[in-house]
């Protein structure tokens, strides 16, 4: 044991990880609960295991390697569970043939919820006792086991249900993937790129180390391919034309009758398929799933592109590039499943968890609709046999660069903004480049520091002012809301106004707005949730689900004050055009203040605003071919009290040349890089730039100290 270790080992469990250890083991008994006791006995193939097996081999887990080695005294609740419920460690003894699970009669399922009981009777000892940092990692990779067979319990139920004549269904309620457009290829510039897992936070040993790969220049889809272009490729001879497939996926749906992706059936009327909701009629427009990596490699030769490799895939979502990312169905790759440069797996038992398995399987990316929540990251590395199809897999295209011109760096906006910053006497640029998929996770981290006050201020006051914000909204409107990000705010305007119909979030960071998406239609199922990714500046038309709705609009965040005065005057006269006649607008600003507070609030002691500021420098270096040395360059956080704004800047420490896209960048030591204005407000002076874009205000709140106000604009 580390020193480190030992001096946290009396430590009780954080409070963190005691919620999580209950929130992660209540969702998998909810999970169930729709199940009957035959239901959960039940193995349907020797792939799948029974509800029963899940519920009991997750707590297995934790008897075996938290509380047997580390709770003093703790005896088994059954000694013959070890042999019932090991799953493949071998370093743990015998095990209870696999494709057998289901002739387990014994243990019921009443002894198996005693069991779970039982573990988590002493698991909660365990944790008020104290626990080292390698045992709360052992506990996070419990429970991150225990997520993944949430997901395997979700796919087996499926299975067997599927295979009822009643095709019954698990939950009429099971959200359903939202349709949308079909993908559109993005390009990519090639080059040196990272990939992998390097922090600190909990992944799996597999996912790293993060190490530099290679890429050529590719174009990448992003979204997946849907039932409608599915059935494009039946129709088309898809399944019949032998040149299309790989030989092994040739003989297998030869030898199978494989026609059409699982689950669906075919009859006068089309196709059907069977989903958690139980049979129903396939949305064209909708993701197509289930499918084998053969079906997914012979549908990309049909459409004249392939599959993208994991490391494209990876490098694609952290572009921020992507749409559909972990929320509707794991994306079949071309790369096979093997370990990484350095990779060495874990230490003990556990090792046994993921590198035994670093033969003859392919990498999926991504998450799916019946992941559980938060368990993904754009280094996450699923992995199945080619053959394998009751998992939620689709699949992304991919294909080679076709216009070089394109994918050249020193042609994308990005880049032309990026130049022109560097090459102005004051060097700057736009705060939007924050936010890849790195930047609003450090976004989601600031609000989280005890110095950035304007989340916990504006939460508390748009806790109090919800119910007079929601009278004020149309029956049946649709909220519009610039730059959502998270769209946490957002829901306590939801749960105050179940009357809107329609919310349309619109974020520059696709990675943030399709989660917080998915996780909206979760929660309001009566919703029609329409994303649109893109720059609000730019948003002239809103999608056809906002048609014939009262249209409200919400720009919480003091995002505003991101703008310089002209460029939020432009905004206020575009959101007047977008929202429509009388249109009603409600924005959050950030209130001028003590200099302390505030520059405290954007230079928090974590250091978490420095590393959002120089994340803009790594995501230059990585999609533009930059060479920026972060550690050359240090967080400024300034109060203008002339200008009432707080600026950020990047300092060069040193006397520096820095290349990007081709172009070189001289930088004196001090000088600096101007990343951002956050301009604070007074009553009077938002009341004035709000009325030189035409809008009058109505009513204005204002939060306890450190203050930030919402303003209620009427066109
Ligand atoms: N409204 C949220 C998030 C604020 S962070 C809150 O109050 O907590 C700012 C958000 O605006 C980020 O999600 C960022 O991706 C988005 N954003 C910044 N500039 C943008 C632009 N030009 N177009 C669209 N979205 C933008
Ligand atoms: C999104 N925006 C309003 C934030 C702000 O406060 O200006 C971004 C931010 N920059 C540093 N910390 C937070």
């Amino acid at each position: 044991m580390t020193r480190h270790s030992r001096e946290l080992r009396d430590a009780p469990a954080s409070h963190e990880l005691c919620a999580r250890y209950q929130a992660v083991r209540s969702r998998t008994e909810r999970l169930v609960a729709p199940l009957s006791p035959e239901d959960m006995v039940v193995q349907s193939m020797p792939d799948a295991s029974p509800a029963k097996w899940h519920i009991a081999h997750t707590t297995w887990f934790f008897e075996t390697f938290l509380l047997i080695p580390n709770l003093a005294g703790y005896t088994p609740f059954d000694p013959a569970f070890n042999y019932l419920f090991n799953s493949y460690y071998e370093a743990v003894g015998p095990r209870h043939p696999r494709p057998q699970r289901g002739l387990m009669t014994r243990p019921g399922v009443d002894q198996v919820l005693a069991y779970r009981k039982h573990v988590d009777e002493h698991m909660a000892s365990l944790l008020m006792a104290g626990v080292s940092s390698d045992l709360a990692s052992l506990i996070e990779l419990g429970l991150a086991h225990e997520e993944q067979h949430q997901e395997l319990l979700l796919m087996d139920i499926l299975h067997l249900l599927s295979l009822s004549s009643l095709k019954p269904a698990y939950d009429v309620q099971w959200p359903a993937d939202a349709p949308g457009r079909r993908g559109q290829f993005k390009p990519l510039a090639g080059g040196l790129t990272q990939i992998g897992h390097g922090s600190q936070k909990f992944a799996f040993d597999n996912e790293g180390p993060r190490h530099t790969t290679y890429l050529q220049p590719f174009e990448i889809s992003d979204r997946l391919v849907t039932n409608g272009e599915w059935m494009s490729f039946i129709a088309d001879g898809g399944y019949h034309t032998a040149s299309l497939w790989l030989s092994e996926g040739w003989t297998l749906i030869q030898e199978n009758g494989w026609n059409s992706p699982l689950y669906w059936q075919h009859d006068d009327n089309g196709f059907k398929r069977m989903s958690l909701r139980g049979l129903e009629a396939i949305d064209p427009a909708a993701p197509v799933t289930h499918i084998s990596y053969y079906e997914a490699c012979a549908f990309a030769n049909w459409a004249d592109a392939r599959l993208p490799t994991e490391a494209e895939w990876e490098a694609a979502a952290r572009a921020g590039l992507l749409e559909q990312v972990d929320d509707v169905a794991w994306q079949w790759t071309q790369s096979a499943y093997s370990a990484y440069p350095g990779f060495k797996p874990s230490m003990g038992a556990v090792g046994e968890y993921n590198g035994k398995f670093m033969v003859n399987q392919m990498v999926l990316r991504g998450g799916a609709s019946v992941t559980s929540p938060d368990h993904c990251r754009v280094t996450y590395r699923n992995f199945f046999h080619a053959d394998k199809r009751w998992m939620v897999s689709g699949l992304r295209l991919a294909r080679d660069s076709r216009q070089p011109g394109v994918v050249n760096p020193n042609d994308s906006e990005f880049a032309r903004d990026v130049v022109a910053g560097l090459s102005a006497p004051s060097k700057n640029l736009s705060p939007k480049y924050f936010y890849d998929a790195n930047g609003s996770d450090l976004f989601e981290a600031i609000c989280e520091t005890a110095e950035y006050y304007p989340t916990l201020a504006e939460t508390g006051l748009l806790t109090n002012t919800a119910a007079q914000i929601a009278a004020s909204i149309p029956q049946g409107a649709a909220l519009v809301e610039f730059g959502s990000g998270a769209s946490e705010k957002t829901r306590l305007v939801l749960d105050a106004a179940p009357h809107i119909a329609v919310y349309v979030p619109i974020d520059i960071s696709a990675t943030a707005l399709n989660k917080a998406a998915q996780s909206l239609r979760q929660r309001y199922p009566e919703l029609i949730v329409a994303p649109q990714v893109g720059d609000f500046t730019r948003v002239l038309t809103l999608p056809q689900e906002a048609d014939g709705h009262t249209r409200v609009g919400f720009f919480p965040g003091s995002t505003i004050g991101n703008f310089t005065h002209e460029q939020a005057v432009d905004f206020l006269h575009g959101v007047h055009d977008v929202l429509g006649a009388k249109a009603h607008f409600i924005v959050g600003v950030d209130l001028v203040k003590d200099a302390a507070t505030l520059v405290a609030a954007y230079d928090d002691a974590e250091g978490v605003t420095a590393r959002f500021n120089k994340n803009l420098l790594t995501r230059i270096n990585r999609e533009l071919t930059g060479n920026f040395n972060i550690d050359a360059f240090e967080h400024l956080a300034v109060w203008n009290a002339e200008q009432a704004c707080m600026e950020m800047h990047l300092v060069s420490k040193v006397e520096q040349v820095v290349k990007v896209a081709g172009h070189s960048f001289h930088f004196a030591p001090g000088e600096k890089l101007h990343t951002e204005n956050s301009h604070k407000f007074t009553v009077e002076s938002f009341t004035a730039l709000a009325a030189r874009a035409g809008w009058t205000v109505s009513e204005h709140w204002i939060s306890e100290a450190p203050e930030v106000a919402l303003f209620s604009l009427q066109a």
